[in-house]
C-alpha cells in the first residue's frame, strides 16, 4: 500500500508551535498573509526577518510529539511506500526519525541567497544581514515559500500523490493551494482519502472520511490500525 501523508501546522501545535489561522494565530498582531510574501520582505525586511528569526530560535525549545513519532514508526513498516509531504518549515518530522519527508514550503533551518541562489543550513538569525557563505553578498533570506512563489518538489509530490492508494491529511486548514487541492487529485486517481484534524477543515467534505481530535491521539490511533 502506497501512502502519502500531508501535514500542516496542526501536527506541531501540541509541540508548542502556534498554527497560523487558529485563535492564537496572529504574530504580534500580523496575519501570516502580511508577513509571508515577497512584497512584505521588500517593504519591511527587518519585520519579516524577525518573524522567522523568532520561530527559528523557538525550534530549539520544542520536541516532536506523539503524532510525529507515530509517522516515523509507520515509515519503519512501509519504507519507501510512505511519503510525508509537510507544509511545515519546522524539523520535527526529521527529529522524530522520519527520513522520507518533503518540505514543500521550505525549511526554517535553511537560508537562501538572493544573489547566488545557494541554499545553506542555517541555525542563527538572518536579521543582522550576515554575508552569504558562498558569494559574500548580504542577500540572505529565509529559505521558505511565500505566497505567489512556487512550492518545492512539486514534481515528486504530484507523482507520489497520483500513485497513492491512501492519502491522509493531518492538521491543515486546507486554506492554501496547491496543498489544499491534493485531496481532489488523489481521489481522482483512485486513492482513498482520510482527514485527521482538530475540527473539520474547509475541504472536509472532499475526503472519504474525516476524524476530529488532537493529532497526538488521532495519528497514533490511525497508525496502529494501519500497521
Ligand atoms: C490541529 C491541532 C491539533 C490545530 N491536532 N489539528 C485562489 C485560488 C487558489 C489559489 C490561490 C488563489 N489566490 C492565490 C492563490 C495561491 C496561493 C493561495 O493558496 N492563497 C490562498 C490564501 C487562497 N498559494 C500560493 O501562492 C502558493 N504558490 C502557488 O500556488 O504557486 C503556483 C504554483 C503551484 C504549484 C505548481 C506551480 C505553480 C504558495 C503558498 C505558500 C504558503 N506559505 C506559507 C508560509 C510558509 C513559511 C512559513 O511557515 O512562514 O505556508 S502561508 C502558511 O499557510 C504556511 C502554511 O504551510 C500554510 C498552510 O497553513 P496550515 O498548515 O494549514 O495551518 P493553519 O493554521 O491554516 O491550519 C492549522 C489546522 O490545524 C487547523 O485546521 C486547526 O484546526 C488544526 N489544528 N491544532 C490536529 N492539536
Amino acid at each position: 500500500m502506497r501512502v502519502v501523508v500531508l501535514t500542516g501546522a496542526g501536527i506541531s501545535a501540541e509541540s508548542g508551535l502556534p498554527t497560523f489561522r487558529d485563535a492564537e494565530g496572529l504574530w504580534h498582531g500580523h496575519r501570516v498573509e502580511e508577513v509571508a510574501t515577497p512584497e512584505a520582505f521588500e517593504r519591511q525586511p527587518s519585520l519579516v526577518h524577525r518573524f522567522y528569526d523568532e520561530r527559528r530560535a523557538a525550534l530549539a525549545a520544542v520536541e516532536p510529539n506523539a503524532a510525529h513519532r507515530a509517522l516515523a514508526r509507520l515509515e519503519e513498516t512501509l519504507g519507501d511506500d510512505l511519503l510525508v509531504v509537510t507544509q511545515n518549515i519546522d524539523d520535527l518530522h526529521e527529529r522524530s526519525g522520519s527520513r522520507r519527508v518533503l518540505h514543500m514550503h521550505g525549511r526554517l533551518r535553511s537560508a537562501l541567497c538572493r544573489a547566488c541562489a545557494g541554499h545553506f543550513d542555517w541555525t542563527g538569525d538572518l536579521g543582522g544581514a550576515p554575508p552569504c557563505p558562498r558569494c559574500g553578498r548580504r542577500e540572505l533570506r529565509p529559505d521558505v515559500v511565500w505566497f505567489g512563489e512556487i512550492p518545492y518538489d512539486m514534481d515528486r509530490i504530484l507523482g507520489a500523490v497520483g500513485r497513492a492508494d491512501l492519502f491522509v491529511s493531518v492538521g491543515t486548514s486546507g486554506a492554501v493551494h496547491p496543498a489544499a487541492g491534493f485531496v481532489q487529485y488523489a481521489a481522482g486517481q483512485g486513492a482513498r482519502t482520510l482527514e485527521l484534524n482538530l475540527v473539520p477543515s474547509e475541504g472536509s467534505h472532499l475526503f472519504d472520511e474525516s476524524r476530529q481530535g488532537p493529532a497526538s491521539h488521532l495519528v497514533p490511533e490511525w497508525v496502529a490500525e494501519l500497521r
